[in-house]
């Protein structure tokens, strides 16, 4: 298979992810892995490799580690605005559900979106994607959830969409519509929820703008069958289904979200035992976000030894947005998952690769080196993977890879 690979690299080590390859991170040591037509095509190891045989563009990788591309299951960033003074009255003492309720929190990141268009949404999101990419992410989901109207919900997403034309990155789309209750139906959440499934999931549906839905199930959001509502009408649209849950109280979300089969439930610092059985039992990955943990100085920790036993999937992504997770950074993440939450370095680089693409639903398709597989993948300086969740603040991409090509950024 090496003969007809468009670019193959050599004397490199990898750490797949893969599944079926029984050892920590997935390794394989002195291999060569050929990519084509912005695919994986070949892996093998070094001794047995007639490089003579290769016609294509041969780099030899001296040694270094290979992984798949990092993929951020979980962002809000595309916004307007800024909410530092938000963060000057907490370190005062005024609480994250405090400030919501008194008008700030996300409809104040609300008010500065609707007042921009998708150019200005575009100009202002792009530095926080080249943070991402910078330092290895070649996948990005991006949620909508700051307009709150059917006009600046659609402007969100085509900012995503025409990031995702302009950039070698892969952006995964969510309508979270459901985010928070527009001052406009203060006191009719009901009527809010028909805009959001009856205007706004079919017109981001017929301008091809969206990937899944995403709801904010908590006490100072949406209740459970507010948002079951949601999920209702994306299961009907065959959308992916994710959701914020169990983020500040146990709402329940999350069995609620996996009934739907969805994608992914995302935070769970409150998520109890038989929210877990549900995950477990539909496949649904729990993403968490340890940014928004550290940077709400929440002390109830996810049950991380719930999920192991059960056996579900957990992923690591930033929850970048300007309220609760102001942090351009999925490795510091990984560096978090495993300080805050005692994830080990193996599985917070899984939570950014393999699992993380099961979150956007992509399982097949990213998040592992494999036969077959997009290759999206990073050429890394380091003596060993841990680094990657152990190090923060160097840049040690060697070669950044998109669809098969160098892309560094
Ligand atoms: N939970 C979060 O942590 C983000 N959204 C949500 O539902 C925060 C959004 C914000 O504060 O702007
Ligand atoms: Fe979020």
């Amino acid at each position: 298979m090496f003969q007809s690979c468009e670019r193959v690299w050599i004397n490199v080590n990898l750490a797949t992810l893969d599944t079926a390859v029984e050892q920590p991170y997935g390794a394989l040591h002195d291999q060569a892995i050929g990519v084509r037509g912005g695919r994986i095509v070949a892996i093998g190891p070094m001794v047995t490799l007639d490089r003579s045989c290769i016609t294509g563009e041969v780099i030899d990788a001296a040694g270094n580690w290979m992984t798949p591309g990092l993929i951020d299951a979980h962002t809000h960033l595309v916004f307007a605005g800024n909410r530092a003074q938000e963060f000057e009255q907490r370190l005062s003492g005024v609480s994250y559900e405090e400030i919501s309720r008194s008008g700030g929190g996300i409809l104040s990141t609300v008010n500065a979106t609707r007042k921009s268009g998708v150019e200005e949404l575009v100009r202002l999101s792009e530095p926080r994607l080249m943070a991402l990419m910078a330092e290895g992410v070649t996948s990005v989901e991006i949620k909508s959830g700051y307009g709150l109207n059917v006009k600046t919900e659609l402007d969100m997403l085509r900012a995503a969409r025409c990031m995702a034309e302009r950039y070698p990155v892969r952006v995964s789309a969510s309508l979270l519509g459901a985010h928070a209750l527009p001052p406009e139906y203060r006191n009719d959440a009901d009527g809010y929820i028909d805009l959001v499934c009856n205007e706004m999931i079919p017109a981001a549906v017929g301008e091809g703008l969206v990937d899944a839905v995403d709801v904010f199930c908590e006490t100072i959001a949406f209740t459970p069958a507010q948002c079951e509502r949601v999920f209702k009408v994306a299961q009907q649209y065959g959308l992916g289904i994710r959701g914020h849950v169990e983020q500040l109280s146990n709402q329940h979300g999350a069995a609620l979200a996996a009934r739907y089969d969805a994608w992914s439930a995302d935070h769970l610092e409150w998520l109890d035992e038989a929210g877990v059985a549900a995950l477990a039992e539909h496949g649904t990955v729990a993403t968490l976000l340890p940014g928004a943990f550290y940077f709400l100085r929440e002390t109830k920790l996810p049950p991380i030894d719930l999920l192991r036993e059960y056996r579900v999937p957990m992923a690591v992504a930033t929850d970048l947005n300007p309220g609760s997770s102001p942090l351009a950074s999925l490795r510091l993440m990984m560096n978090m998952a495993c300080v805050l939450f005692r994830l080990t370095p193996h599985e917070a680089l899984a939570g950014v690769t393999r699992n993380a693409a099961q979150a956007l639903g992509l399982g097949d398709d990213l998040g592992m080196l494999r036969v077959g597989m997009r290759a999206d993948m990073l050429l890394w300086d380091i003596q060993h993977p841990a680094e990657l969740a152990c190090q923060y603040g160097v840049n040690s991409i060697k070669q950044r890879i998109f669809a098969g090509e160098e892309a560094n950024v």
